[in-house]
């Protein structure tokens, strides 16, 4: 080992040290970790729901946005999901308290399809 890499190797060593005594105690985090809600976005661009099916947990929000210049719906089989046209950029959410498969479709495109997955 040359000289140069020594001290590098070295000087490595010392920044790990410092780094790891600095380090919060790692318990500190799981409180707020616990703490956050669960949220997750569908896009809907280019005429495609994306994800086009997503499995999430009991009590999440899931919002869609629109992506594209032309309005789309989200629209299920029941009132859960009955959104307007949404144009460019805007967004619907939907929070889901039970399980259960939730298929939805676009109104306006009706080869736009999408499905939920909730558990
Ligand atoms: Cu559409």
């Amino acid at each position: 080992m040359s000289a140069a890499v020594r001290i590098f190797a070295a000087s490595v060593l010392v920044t790990c040290m410092v780094a790891a005594h600095a380090a919060p105690p790692v318990v500190a985090a799981a409180p707020a970790a616990a703490a956050v809600s669960h949220a997750v976005t569908v896009e809907i661009k280019d005429f495609m729901y994306a994800p086009r099916t997503m499995t999430v947990a009991v009590g999440t929000t899931v919002t869609w946005r629109n992506r594209d210049a032309e309005p789309h719906t989200i629209r299920g089989a029941d009132e859960l999901l009955r959104s307007g046209a949404l144009d460019q950029d805007e967004i619907y959410s939907v929070r889901f308290d039970k399980p259960g498969t939730y298929r939805y479709g676009c109104s306006i495109h009706p080869q736009m399809m999408g499905t939920i997955i909730v558990q």
